[in-house]
């Protein structure tokens, strides 16, 4: 109806009625179905279908679905996290990826939508448009983790609303990360710090061009408090919070520790000014009461390109209405496989399909101890629970060390395979 009354406007103003202006919803699938083993975790790439004319995406979402085209509850899969980009197209802040074995590569993909359990919705404000040529290809990067000891066959179901006929101003998705250009972007909180204590890691941006953040939405893991963007160059001033709303259910057995259930977005056909030159901060905040392993912290906003005054007025924001901040739960996380073999001191060990060499070691504190990938499959080290959160990122070769400086009991696991591969390090 609104859209009616608008073009009737436009016409009464004189503006040319645009041809075929329509906005339509277009659910679209992976092309082929994910298989994941029982409690497996599965990562892969792949190009997905995108929609076939030229025009504008102004609302994007996704979820998992199993070969009937049923959601899947996360009781089944848990959907750690995709990301959407349009392949072919240099991304607005990464000029190379790092891969999963160290090698980079050139980032030839722009990213432009990204989901973790927080399940985000992209909402771009009225007039606005992340714009799409029928001849683009899309690319998708995905995680699902299997809840159940049974094997299960997905498809990721991404739903569109797609503008054509009308010309919208067009925005430009600008990834802030971390740990941006790793193609896992994670880090790990130690959590040795006091009760409230606090745990941040930041990542600097500078912009090469100005104009106005119309839309924006963020990730945090489990033990996330805030995602911030900053301005350095106008006194360091909040653009922008996103925050974590908690409440998920505990899945049993636990494999990992949950995530928000929703990050706070913003949408605004404002904007929120930014000028060219300006060094921007993305600030992931985390608490440090509690070792949280292989987290990250993303903010994804939209530029609309135009001139803006420097250090402009922020304008006030619409409150979200599905974010209800609160503290994170504190989980503990358990092995799910108790270590075997006799205890051995030694400073290195190896991964394999699917173990640890030596599954219960003590080392002296102080001790650098080295863990070798042996493949086939990338596996990962990972704390569950211990003096000091650490991870290692997912090999299939070379090693990884870590300076073991506080004693106590170190409970680790590979993230990919958690029912299966543990190890115990004591550390005296
Ligand atoms: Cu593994």
């Amino acid at each position: 109806m609104r859209r009616v009354l608008l073009l009737a406007c436009l016409v009464v103003l004189g503006f040319p009625a645009p041809a075929h202006a329509a906005e339509q919803v277009l659910t679209l699938r992976s092309t082929h179905p994910i298989s994941i083993g029982p409690f497996g975790v599965v990562q892969g790439a792949e190009l997905i279908p995108s929609p076939p004319s030229d025009g504008y995406v102004v609302g994007l979402s996704a979820t998992v679905v199993d070969t009937a085209g049923v959601e899947e509850p996360i009781q089944n899969v848990m959907l750690h996290h995709i990301v959407i980009s349009k392949f072919g197209v240099k991304d607005y802040t990464c000029d190379r990826f790092t891969g999963y074995d160290g090698e980079t590569a050139p980032a030839f993909t722009e990213r432009f939508y990204a989901e973790g359990e927080e399940r985000s919705t992209l909402q771009m404000p009225p007039g606005y448009g992340y714009p799409n040529r029928g001849s683009d290809r899309w690319a998708m990067v995905y995680m699902l983790m299997n809840h159940r000891a049974v094997a299960d066959a997905v498809y990721v179901q991404y739903t569109i609303r797609y503008v054509t006929g009308q010309a919208l101003t067009p925005v430009k998705p600008v990834w802030l990360d971390v740990r941006n250009c790793d193609s896992d972007p994670i880090f790990s909180v130690p959590g040795h710090g006091k009760r409230f204590s606090t745990f941040s890691k930041s990542a600097d941006f500078v912009m090469p061009e100005s104009g106005r953040l119309v839309a924006g939405g963020a990730h945090l893991h489990g033990g996330g408090l805030r995602i911030d963007l900053r301005n350095r160059a106008c006194g360091n001033r909040l653009l922008y919070r996103s925050e974590p709303t908690w409440g998920l259910p505990t899945i049993y057995p636990i494999l990992h520790e949950n995530g928000p259930k929703h990050m706070t977005t913003f949408a605004t056909a404002d904007g929120i000014p930014v000028h060219a030159g300006d060094r921007l901060r993305v600030t992931a905040v985390y608490d440090d009461a509690l070792p949280h392993t292989r987290v990250m912290g993303i903010m994804l906003v939209f530029l609309a390109p135009g001139e803006t005054a420097s250090c402009a007025r922020v304008p006030a924001l619409a409150a979200d209405p599905l974010s209800q901040p609160g503290t994170p739960p504190r989980v503990v996380l358990p092995l799910l496989k108790q270590p075997e073999g006799p205890a051995r001191t030694v400073l290195q060990t190896w991964l394999s399909d699917f173990q640890f060499g030596t599954q219960r070691v003590t080392v002296k504190r102080g001790s650098t101890f080295t863990w070798m990938f042996m493949g086939p499959s990338r596996h990962d080290v990972t704390l569950a629970s211990g003096p000091v959160g650490f991870a290692s990122p997912s090999r299939s070769h070379g090693s990884f060390s870590f300076r073991l400086r506080k004693p106590g009991t170190y409970r680790l696991f590979c993230s990919l395979h958690p029912t299966q591969m543990t190890e115990v390090v004591t550390v005296r």
